[in-house]
């Protein structure tokens, strides 16, 4: 358990605590986030990213690891599949059983559209199972969706695709009572309003929450609609390469059997890539909250059939990881706990920022405190600063902490650490990826019939997201993708189908006197002996 130093630490957080429950610290100016990005947020070292040298991107930096994978070689030779024999024929093709994909799923199939869904694990498998602390919607008398446009616009940087943000927030009420008919269970008073809270970075309180599982109910019960709805899942079965026609529309997937490595052929009339993040990947070393399969294969998938990107260079660390006890390192510490009060402590007991600025500003903030103020607390894996949780108790009463985070307590509890009386350790995790494939108002990529929903996507959020517009936006375009791609459907009418794309992809790397062994998607990590938490490979 803690050495004497990490309990020296915690009498000092624990002696400050009431004095620290009253304290009101000041929200940073710009120019001071600013300067605290550049000097401190992952995304500002030059280093780490790498410059794509083939592709629509052709010119622009990536993380090191992603610009591998997107010129890396194909998993399969076009030789090996038979175009004329198809295993799957269907309107709408998915490809990626999480939160968009099922919700894309549902909308094509009440539309009418024959889906289908295609997922390398299983349906639910996806990061959003792993969101905890809620998912944002301007449905309170005090809020509006143009308020809640300026807090997203302003948290990512003035970045967002404008007519990508104002869908979020457009859609964000009725996606939440499309939800709550499906028969989410967000938490509500008796009298079955809402409960929302705040989120780093927003104006007013329009987080909702289903405790700090928000995410797994949700998830839940978008399963549940998919399967009782009778839309076929094919699961342990993977998208390797996209499928155009001889228009150059897209127009199905080879798919590859996990377990037997069989090579099938799905064609459809449209496909929408709903594959999630890329946490996985391990960026700069950092550990993730995110789902074993967060491998950024649709970035790959798209990337090589000449749909672009937007944003690939810019990636979310959660400021709350878990930075102790090992078994839990980079786990999710959901913002909900600093939304209902807890706040972050420095070795010497200080509050050191605000607990509910922006996640990169917040993020920032702990890696200087550690690594340039010396005011970290040194654990076996590294370094964290204290989310003094006890705290949240002490401002809203007893029994708070397994009302509104009962999924915490039960997290570190099985490690023997009550958080009701003891601070916890924390530090940035590798959370999300803001960028992603660049689509249209109408969920549609660069490449005709390819649409794109969910973590995938880049621009919605610009350059940093806010907590809760994540869970907000797999629903709202996931939905909107599978009505978009379920209507385009209706005039499609398929013609030959080829991987022409793929010899020209390798011509182009050869051109470009690129050399690299590496192949793409990944679909799984690699975790080897050399670094057995985060290695990539
Ligand atoms: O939007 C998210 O990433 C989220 C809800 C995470 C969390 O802190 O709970």
């Amino acid at each position: 358990m803690y050495n004497e130093k990490m309990l020296e630490s915690m009498r000092k957080v624990a002696a400050n605590r009431e004095a620290n429950a009253e304290l009101e610290p000041r929200r940073m100016t710009a120019d001071e986030k600013d300067a605290l990005l550049a000097e401190f947020h992952p995304d500002y070292k030059q280093n780490e990213f790498a410059i794509l040298s083939i592709g629509e991107n052709k010119g622009e930096k990536v993380p090191t690891e992603l610009c591998e994978l997107l010129q890396a070689h194909s998993r399969i030779s076009a030789a090996d599949v038979d175009l004329t024999k198809v295993d799957y024929e269907t309107d709408v093709l998915i490809i990626g059983g999480g939160g968009a994909g099922a919700s894309a799923a549902i909308e094509a199939d009440e539309a009418g559209a024959k889906a289908m869904i295609v997922t390398k694990l299983r349906i639910g498998d996806a990061n959003t199972m792993m969101a905890e602390g809620g998912i944002q919607a301007a449905d309170k008398p005090n809020d509006s969706p143009a308020i809640h446009y300026l807090d997203a616009f302003g948290g990512g940087h003035f970045a967002a695709k404008p007519e990508l943000l104002y869908k979020l927030v457009n859609e964000a009420p009725e996606a939440i009572q499309w939800l709550n008919n499906l028969g989410v269970e967000f938490d509500k008073t008796e009298d079955g309003t809402m409960v929302t809270t705040h989120g780093g970075g927003t104006s007013r309180k329009r987080m909702h929450a289903a405790k700090d599982y928000s995410g797994a109910e949700i998830m839940r019960t978008l399963r549940d609609e998919v399967l009782n709805r009778g839309i076929p899942v094919i699961d342990f079965t993977a998208a390797v390469e996209l499928i155009l026609d001889e228009n150059g529309n897209c127009a199905g997937a080879v798919l590859m059997n996990m377990e037997t490595k069989e090579l099938l052929v799905a064609k459809a009339k449209t496909v929408i890539l709903a594959t999630g993040g890329a946490g996985r990947l391990h960026y700069q070393g950092f550990p993730t909250s995110n789902h074993y399969g967060a491998t950024a294969d649709g970035l790959v998938l798209g990337y090589r059939v000449g749909a672009k990107l937007l944003y690939a260079d810019t990636l979310q660390y959660h400021p709350t990881g878990a930075a102790y006890p090992e078994q839990i390192f980079g786990a999710l510490v959901t913002e909900k706990v600093r939304s209902i009060g807890a706040k972050l402590v420095n070795a010497d007991g200080e509050v050191f920022m605000h607990p509910l600025e922006t996640r990169d500003v917040s993020a920032a903030s702990i890696i200087r405190e550690c690594n340039a103020r010396g005011k970290g607390i040194e654990t076996s894996d590294g370094v964290g600063v204290w989310l003094d949780t006890p705290m949240i108790e002490l401002k809203n009463g007893e029994g708070t902490i397994e009302k509104r985070i009962p999924a915490m307590l039960r997290m570190f509890g099985k490690y023997g650490i009550d958080i009701r009386k003891e601070p916890i350790l924390v530090y940035p995790t590798l959370h999300y990826q803001n960028g992603g494939l660049d689509i249209n108002a109408d969920c549609m990529t660069k490449v005709e019939n390819l649409y794109a929903a969910g973590e995938v996507v880049g621009g919605i959020h610009g350059r940093n997201r806010l907590m809760g517009n994540s869970l907000l936006d797999i629903i709202v375009f996931g939905r909107d993708a599978g009505r978009a791609a379920a209507e385009k459907a209706k005039d499609v009418t398929v013609g030959a189908l080829t991987l022409d794309h793929m010899a020209a992809f390798d011509a182009e790397r050869a051109a470009a006197g690129l050399e690299t062994e590496a192949i793409s998607p990944k679909l799984l990590p690699t975790y080897t002996h050399g670094n057995p938490k985060f290695e990539a490979k």
